[in-house]
């Protein structure tokens, strides 16, 4: 399908590429889980004279054996492409072209205390690669008492979840390091901003054309080149794209060669920059940081001993970004994503899935549409049932061509199997 690399699993940070390539170009000389970071809410107070923080860091992280695992997945992908040509009247050529999305998927877990950590690292046929964290396990709790004045106050911070049980909003961020390569490793880092303005707003005053209204709104892009050393949280208001790029290499319309990061959902961190539990945990307070690639600053934390002493971290995020250039210079992005999770009464007893994802993707990389190489298929289905899976009845319980009233139902002919009933036994007597 195209991608070729090294994959280990390392003791302390877990799932780590090296040598990424797509089409025998390399994108990624590194791409590197880093850490997990989870800080709970509330004050616990107990009788009037001991309290104490719910708020940890959970560092390093504990791997089983047969820990990753490698599979294709045909099922919960979508089309790579798909494109209906209208009937040509002379041809009667009317079709249903496209490829299926197939991903290959690796895929490991990583058990840390009351959670599962699940990251999927999913490869795609056109150059683009998704990783998801999905999360499940079950609730760290406080105790609560609805009758105790003193605990009414944490419902603030939670939600009662049981008859003694308050359980915490807290948050979930992953640490990613992506140290691309595009074309070699004179890389630069554009931040393009989506913008809505005038002719004149966006080319000065006086600029707008004579066959242009002035009052006209437009949407268009600011296209920045960072610099120096940076982060940003990308849960504002202001949406932009993050590139990576070599801009000596233009295609033939002049775009620069260039991957982006997209994150698809992302919580930013809560607490204040200066809180003392993000001096160990800097990474936390930016979704995206691009710093210019330095041998002893290979990882976005320290293991073990930054929980130990997070007011003197031996790694920091923050020391980092020290204003050195990334204008054609190695670069490397710490990226951050997440959720905040607000406990509701079906976490309990367990968690289901929950999460969040990015996707690094081409841009202006290749000439066209990756998988375009791929034999495409005729009458192509997009809907393919799964395996195994009951067949549907389509019911259409409306009145011919009587639209206003038209309803559908779905039904499942073939019933998914029920638990079986539950026993009672009579005891004797
Ligand atoms: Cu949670």
């Amino acid at each position: 399908m195209g991608w070729e690399g090294h994959v280990t699993s390392e003791p302390w940070r877990g799932i780590s590429f090296h040598n990424l390539k797509f089409k025998d170009e390399r994108i990624l000389y590194e791409m590197s889980l880093q850490d997990q970071f989870v800080a709970y809410s509330g004050i616990q107070s107990v009788g009037q004279s001991y309290y104490y923080d719910a708020t940890y860091q959970l560092g390093g992280e504990e791997f089983t054996l047969r820990g990753v695992c490698f599979f294709e997945d045909h099922q919960g992908a979508t089309t790579s492409w798909r494109h209906f040509d209208y009937e040509d009247e002379e041809t009667s050529s009317a079709r249903d072209r496209g490829i299926r999305n197939y991903e290959f998927v690796v895929r490991t877990v990583a058990s840390v205390g009351n959670y599962d950590y699940m990251y999927d690292i999913r490869f795609q046929l056109d150059g683009e690669i998704r990783v998801l964290v999905f999360m499940a396990g079950y609730m760290q709790n406080t105790f609560f008492d609805d009758q105790w004045n003193l605990t009414k106050n944490d419902l603030k911070f939670g939600t009662r979840t049981h008859e003694k049980t308050l359980s915490n909003i807290h948050d979930h961020l992953t640490s990613w390091k992506l140290d691309f390569d595009i074309n070699g490793t004179s890389n630069s880092f554009h931040k393009t901003t989506l913008r809505a303005g005038t002719y004149d707003e966006i080319f000065g005053v006086g600029s707008t054309p004579s066959y242009a209204s002035p009052t006209s709104v437009y949407k268009y892009k600011d296209d920045q080149t960072v610099a120096t050393e940076q982060g940003w949280k990308v849960t504002g208001g202001e949406p932009s794209i993050f590139t990576i790029s070599n801009d000596a290499v233009k295609d033939q319309w002049g775009n620069s060669k260039s991957y982006g990061i997209f994150i698809q959902y992302t919580a930013p961190q809560l607490l204040p920059d200066d809180h003392p539990l993000l001096q160990a945990a800097a990474w936390t307070k930016y979704n995206i940081a691009v710093v210019q690639r330095t041998e002893n600053e290979s990882a976005s934390s320290t293991d073990y001993f930054d929980a130990h002493s997070p007011m003197a971290p031996i790694t920091s995020l923050d020391n980092f970004m020290n204003g050195q250039s990334i204008v054609e210079q190695d670069l490397v992005n710490f990226v951050s994503m997440g959720i905040i999770h607000v406990p509701r009464t079906e976490d309990i007893p367990l968690i289901s899935n929950i999460g969040s994802e990015f996707q690094i993707k081409p841009i202006n990389f290749f000439p066209q549409l990756a998988s375009l190489d791929i034999v495409e298929s005729d009458n192509f289905e997009a809907c393919v049932p799964r395996q195994g899976a009951g067949e549907f009845d389509y019911v259409w319980n409306g009145e011919g061509n009587n639209y206003q009233y038209s309803k559908a139902a779905f039904t499942l002919s073939n019933p998914l199997p029920q638990a079986p009933p539950v026993q009672v036994f009579e005891t004797a007597g």
